[in-house]
């Protein structure tokens, strides 16, 4: 029987069934262990993964830096037609994919295509970018000398990614390093690997040379990131989730001063201020809270609206809420689909139960929803303050906290006062008071008037302890390329 067997009934192409068929086999070292893979609405076993460690992790490695050189030595606008062939290859499996990633991961089918769209819009876009690598020239301070700047890949990159956005994930982190002239080593999330095997699989139809996109599957991070951290051959790395684990990363990079690319926890605030259109907020504080059940590092997690619009924005935002329906991503009307695990669950009821010890109000929501999946109802809590675990720390669930405030000021304050500093958004007309308020929020992301952001045209990233780098757009493409300047003389 295939790995795979019980993803089949998901699957409308058995080409594509076939092409994941083939991923472990892609010249890959593979483990005797395994490791299950489970759909977390109905704990059903989708397939079972070779489970690869050290050694396999490090014949990738040696894999991707052998084929770096003539990756890097392939045309510009060879590697563009690879990826334009990838790209169409995603798009063609539109529907297939969004199954697998519904399957093993949870969300709305919608959302899930949607999601595929997004991963195959950064090919696309990265395809292009590919062509447009431009270095400069300097005017000399003599006469005799010339001077210029040339960009190049920084060589193997090393990439973990996360289970939220297990497809656009894997697209914005390679794409750029592919178009770049690198070659990669890619351990996705051990919830969700399916979806990334079957890119992969793509990918290899797609015709790229041997060795340089290269695939680990493991049944946990540590092992597998502690060999690319420490590995000379792989010049960075690359990674998405957890804070706590991105800085265990920088400090296994530290020794070799390695370069590394991280997007980490946020801690986003969405304002609501008084001049604001209060239907436009309560859509996008909808978008923006509960898209992908919250689970996004750009979720809304602290929502603070102003007094004189305080009570229409919370009944107007609960009675849009208690229509989003919760349930299997399959089913037909579903908003939001189950949390990933057991830990997201607990967490959130952490969460609801700490700012009920200390005065705050449940305004819809609030539990479990049966007892199997890991379904949670969209929850909306008021009377917040910020000494609240709520307002601290990121939930990463479907739970909206609402702290009110009087003083503009005041809230822009307490919103940069987190050590994230990843997506903020915020609603307002007054023009001086938009343009004011974008200016002073310290987060690498403001969405004004509008509750969704991301996009492959634009830089994608954040600072302070919510990371380093951008991805997206041309900034992305330059985090994979080292800068070199040369100096002739004689001249
Ligand atoms: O993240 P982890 P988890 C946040 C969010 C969430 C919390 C925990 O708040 O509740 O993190 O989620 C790999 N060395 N985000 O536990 O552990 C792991 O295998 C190397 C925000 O899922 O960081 C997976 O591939 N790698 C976020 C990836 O890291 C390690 C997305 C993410 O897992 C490792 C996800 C190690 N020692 C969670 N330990 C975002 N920025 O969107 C784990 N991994």
């Amino acid at each position: 029987m295939s790995l795979y067997e019980p993803m089949l009934r998901h699957l409308k192409s058995r080409e594509l069934f076939g092409a994941i068929d083939r991923v472990p086999a892609l010249g890959m070292l593979v483990s005797e262990q395994t490791f299950e893979v489970s759909n977390p609405s109905t704990g059903e076993v989708l397939a079972e993964l070779p489970d690869m460690g050290v050694e396999e992790t490090r014949a990738a490695i040696d894999k991707a830096h052998v084929a770096q050189p003539e990756w890097a030595a392939l045309t510009a606008r060879e590697r563009s037609d690879i990826l334009w062939r990838w790209h169409q290859l995603i798009v063609d499996h539109t529907d297939d994919l969004a199954a697998i990633l519904t399957a093993e991961m949870g969300k709305p089918l919608a959302e899930a295509k949607s999601e595929v769209a997004h991963a195959a819009a950064y090919l696309q876009w990265y395809a292009e970018e590919a062509n447009r690598i431009y270095g400069e020239t300097i005017s000399p301070p003599s006469t005799d000398r010339r001077m210029l700047v040339i960009k190049q890949p920084i060589g193997v990159v090393g990439t973990i990614t996360p289970w939220n956005f297990p497809a656009s994930m894997v697209a914005r982190k390679i794409s750029p390093a592919l178009a770049a002239g690198c070659t990669i080593v890619l351990k996705p999330a051990e919830q969700t690997p399916l979806v990334a095997g079957a890119m992969f699989a793509l990918a290899h139809l797609a015709g790229f040379p041997e060795g340089v996109v290269n695939l680990i599957y493991a049944s946990e991070g540590n092992t597998v990131g502690r060999e690319l951290c420490s590995n000379p051959k792989v010049r960075k790395i690359s990674f998405t989730g957890s804070t706590e684990v991105g800085r265990l990363l920088m400090r296994q990079c530290s020794d070799q001063i390695k370069k590394v690319g991280l997007e980490l926890g946020g801690n986003a605030p969405f304002i609501v201020f008084d001049d604001a259109d209060v239907d436009a907020a309560v859509d996008g504080a909808i978008q923006a809270k509960f898209r992908n059940a919250g689970q996004t590092c750009v979720s809304a997690n602290r929502l603070y609206v102003q007094s004189g619009v305080h009570d229409e924005f919370v009944a107007k935002f609960v009675e849009r809420v208690r229509e989003l329906q919760v349930g299997d991503g399959f089913d037909p009307g579903v908003a939001i689909g189950p949390l990933i695990d057991g830990h997201a669950l607990a967490k959130i009821e952490l969460h609801i139960a700490d700012a009920l010890a200390k005065g705050g109000a449940i305004r819809c929501g609030g539990g479990r929803i049966g007892s199997d999946g890991n379904f949670f109802q969209p929850t909306i809590l008021s009377n917040v303050s910020r000494q609240m675990m709520v307002a601290q720390e990121e939930t990463f669930g479907p739970l909206a906290p609402i702290i009110r405030f009087e003083d503009a000021d005041q809230a822009v304050r307490e919103a940069n006062d987190t050590i994230y500093g990843l997506a903020a958004y915020f609603y307002a007309s007054n023009l001086k008071r938009v343009w004011r308020v974008a200016e002073a929020l310290e987060y690498g992301m403001v969405g004004i008037n509008t509750g969704r952001m991301s996009s492959e045209a634009a830089p994608f990233g954040g600072i302070k302890q919510s990371g380093i780098g951008r991805e997206g757009s041309r900034h992305g493409l330059e985090d994979y390329l080292e800068m070199k300047y040369l100096c002739m003389g004689g001249i």
